[in-house]
């Protein structure tokens, strides 16, 4: 279970935020409501937030679950793999010391994007991305292992984040997509298999025995329910266009 969340607050910068798709510029007045929303939705699923002012600096710093990984037993922050992101971790340290004791770093020339790690019990699957070293990833499996976790790397053919295509819900339970699909790691796992015109919806979360899905994926909805979870909806549409999901805009903890 989760007690807490950490936020930040989008800034007009935003639109200029790292993007790879054509769908266009985030329009900031509908971001800050879909981020009301998603506080709320939170909230909801019983956690403490705890949100950041914006910072103009970093266009992509509402993205802040690729800065930190929380565990119950440590945080590490990390080394963005993209050099204007870098930045965003300073602000991040000191929100994270104030309820963490052990907290580690990652060091050049390691890097690490968070949205790569996925937490299972107390292992890591740590995908291997643009943004994720191999380096950056045994930095984090030697953290891991101070505290009895364990951590195994994956490698990512096609996606930004290992968590754009795959999300655990608990109850050895896997949404997952496309390249996820038939990975022998995943083998053990019961899959709920995303529909190839809904791959967006891969990137679902877990809060609490409730899943938070994007607005707009009806099939995937669906299947989560069928899977016996209450389901909440967010619409995204704007953080979509700077390649984010759900699981980007908070630290779970
Ligand atoms: C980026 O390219 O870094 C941002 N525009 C999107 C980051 C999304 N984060 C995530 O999937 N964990």
């Amino acid at each position: 279970m989760f007690s807490k969340a950490i936020l930040r607050r989008p800034g007009k910068s935003m639109i200029k935020g790292l993007r790879s798709s054509d769908l266009g510029i985030p329009d900031y007045d509908i971001a800050l409501k879909q981020h009301d929303n998603y506080i709320e939705a939170l909230r909801l699923c019983g956690l403490d937030t705890i949100v950041m002012e914006a910072d103009e600096r970093y266009p992509d710093s509402v993205f802040v679950e690729d800065t930190s990984l929380l565990t119950p037993f440590c945080a590490i922050i990390t080394r963005p793999g993209a050099e204007s992101r870098r930045g965003e971790t300073e602000s991040i340290r000191p929100v994270i010391e104030e309820y963490y004791k052990a907290v580690y770093e990652i060091t050049s020339p390691g890097t690490v994007d968070a949205g790569d790690i996925m937490m299972v019990g107390s292992h890591f699957f740590i995908g291997s991305s643009e943004r994720t070293n191999r380096e950056g990833a045994e930095q984090v499996i030697s953290f891991l292992e101070i505290h009895d976790l364990t951590g195994s790397l994956i490698e990512l053919e096609n996606l930004l984040h290992l968590k754009t295509g795959v999300s655990y819900l608990e109850k050895n339970t896997l949404l997952a997509a496309g390249e996820f699909l038939k990975k022998k790691e995943f083998h053990s796992f019961d899959i709920i298999e995303i529909d190839p015109s809904e791959n967006y919806a891969a990137n679902c979360i877990w809060v609490n025995g409730n899943v938070i899905v994007p607005k707009g994926y009806p099939l995937t909805r669906k299947k989560i329910e069928a899977a016996g979870y209450h389901t909440l909806t967010v619409d995204v549409s704007e953080f979509r266009k700077l390649d984010g999901g759900l699981s980007c805009l908070s630290l779970r903890f």
